[in-house]
């Protein structure tokens, strides 16, 4: 405990003043006098609650709202509200003024006021702020031995398919050779595509206005460009240079084929290019469908933390997940994670860390969990693929958990019987085993639940001692037969 407080003293060393001087509510116990007393009976309410009934408000009331007080200014200056306001106007052109605030009400920064609030003490209004601050650093260096993700120079798809199918690791050179590291930075793609809409979470911006407010922002969890269909928008054409000689770049060969490729133009979505600025990232997710990833960083680099998954291990630390793993809460922002649960998912077995760097590729293996964030500005690709070795799992997916089965266009309406059926053409023999291995897992699955409900093992009562949680057979999560 003491090293946390240590560590977290010597963050708020490095993390600047509220740019209203709002303070952490501790503060309050020692001040002489607080803003709070004049916001009559908004006092009543938890500082949390003020801010979700600020989101019932349109622009001209937080404005006026604004005008009445100093605590009540500090409130209505709240970037999420603006946010969410900026989102729900669908906007699509917007001159970012380096503040949601200040982008929705189209103000310069000279023409946003800065006022003193220092005698307002609001964890709800200064976390934001610290989190957006605090040093990256001590999280992503010292990393253990034991924790340390494996660089390789090279791979084989034998070797892949022998040794690597369930491990994460990072290729150091292949990257290297595309014509996409070697062309692309921030400033030539806003070059050549300033006006191109690219979309990052909820909006749909042109790539000038994103890197304006990736060069110029200070929110806690930046907005992340995520866009699916970048090969369109850009005109690249992808594919091993042997095949496709003028191609911008190609998956990693040792991945070997993808079996999701023989849905064609039904396969659900594969590729994304990927844009943020330093601390923009993914909090804790499994990739969709059972699929497994590449993500190549062609500008900055990337700290990652994964974690193995099976229905024996816990989810990482801080992740919560329903009985059925169909609803994941991962509440936290990546910074308020590294704050409270790093330490512990650092020194959790199984947990896999390591940073790729420009030039590299990463392999996350099906159903690990991942976190990521951004060290610097960076540019990546990220490809989702089916290994042969991940077969089973797809299918297992597609067939066993409908309800979160995703990235399919709305008239694929079956995604099993669909891949099932182009496998019987493409690839009978892999698809027979496959089926093989999903016959034994549910056989393991209804073991399981004889012996849970009916405490029986090989048909004999056990009175319901001595399971596991564990199927033994491809390790998929309990679910009722
Ligand atoms: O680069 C990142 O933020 C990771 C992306 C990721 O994990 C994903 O696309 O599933
Ligand atoms: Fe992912």
């Amino acid at each position: 405990m003491a090293i946390a407080e240590g560590a977290l003293a010597s963050h708020a060393e490095a993390v600047p003043c509220h740019p209203l001087g709002v303070k952490p509510s501790g503060n309050a116990l020692v001040a002489t006098s607080n803003l709070r007393n004049a916001i009559g009976n908004f006092n009543l309410l938890a500082d949390d609650v003020v801010l979700v009934l600020l989101e019932y408000l349109d622009a001209p009331s937080l404005l006026k709202l604004g005008r009445t007080c100093k605590a009540l200014y500090a409130f209505t200056r709240s970037e999420d509200i603006w946010k969410t306001l900026l989102i729900r106007s669908s906007r699509g052109l917007v001159t970012w003024q380096g503040t949601w605030r200040a982008t929705y009400l189209n103000l310069t920064p000279s023409q946003v006021p800065m006022i003193n609030c220092a005698t307002l003490f609001s964890d709800t209004l200064h976390r934001p702020f610290y989190c957006a601050h605090i040093s990256l650093e001590p999280y992503t260096t010292g990393i253990p031995a034991r924790n340390q993700i494996s660089r390789l120079q090279d791979l084989s798809a034998e070797e892949f398919q022998d040794s690597w199918t369930d491990r994460p690791f990072i290729l150091t050179e292949l990257v290297k050779q595309w014509p996409v590291y070697q062309q692309w930075s921030t400033e030539d793609l806003v070059n050549k595509y300033n006006t191109t809409i690219f979309r990052a979470e909820a909006v749909d911006w042109p790539l000038n206005t994103y890197v304006d407010y990736m060069k110029h922002n200070a929110d806690e969890s930046p907005l992340y460009l995520f866009d699916r269909d970048f090969v369109s928008k850009m005109d690249i054409k992808v594919g091993h240079p042997s095949r496709v000689p003028e191609a911008a770049y190609w998956p990693p060969p040792c991945f070997g084929e993808d079996l999701f490729a023989v849905l064609e133009s039904d396969r659900p979505d594969s590729r994304w290019l990927i844009i943020g600025p330093e601390r923009s990232g993914s909090t804790f997710h499994k990739d969709p469908n059972a699929t497994s990833a590449w993500n190549a960083v062609l500008r900055g680099s990337k700290y990652w933390i994964m974690f193995p998954s099976s229905s024996k291990l816990p989810p990482p630390p801080g992740v919560y997940v329903s009985a059925d793993q169909s609803e994941v809460t991962s509440p936290l922002s990546i910074a308020e994670w590294l704050l409270g649960f790093h330490a512990e998912a650092r020194r959790t077995p199984g947990c896999i860390e390591g940073i790729c760097n420009e030039g590299e590729v990463l392999h996350v293996p099906s159903g690990w969990w991942h976190l990521v964030v951004n060290l610097e500005p960076s540019i990546a690709i990220t490809q989702n693929f089916v290994p042969k070795a991940h077969l089973t799992a797809a299918l297992d997916f597609l067939q066993n958990k409908a309800d979160q089965v995703s990235g399919f266009r709305k008239n694929v309406t079956d995604p099993y019987n669909k891949f099932v059926e182009r496998l019987k053409v493409r690839h009978p023999d892999l698809l027979e085993n496959a089926i093989q291995d999903l016959e034994k897992r549910k056989e393991g699955r209804k073991r399981k639940w004889d012996e849970i409900v009916h405490g029986k093992v090989n048909g004999e009562s056990t009175n319901g001692v001595g399971f596991s949680f564990g199927f033994g057979d491809g390790d998929s999560d309990i679910e009722v037969p």
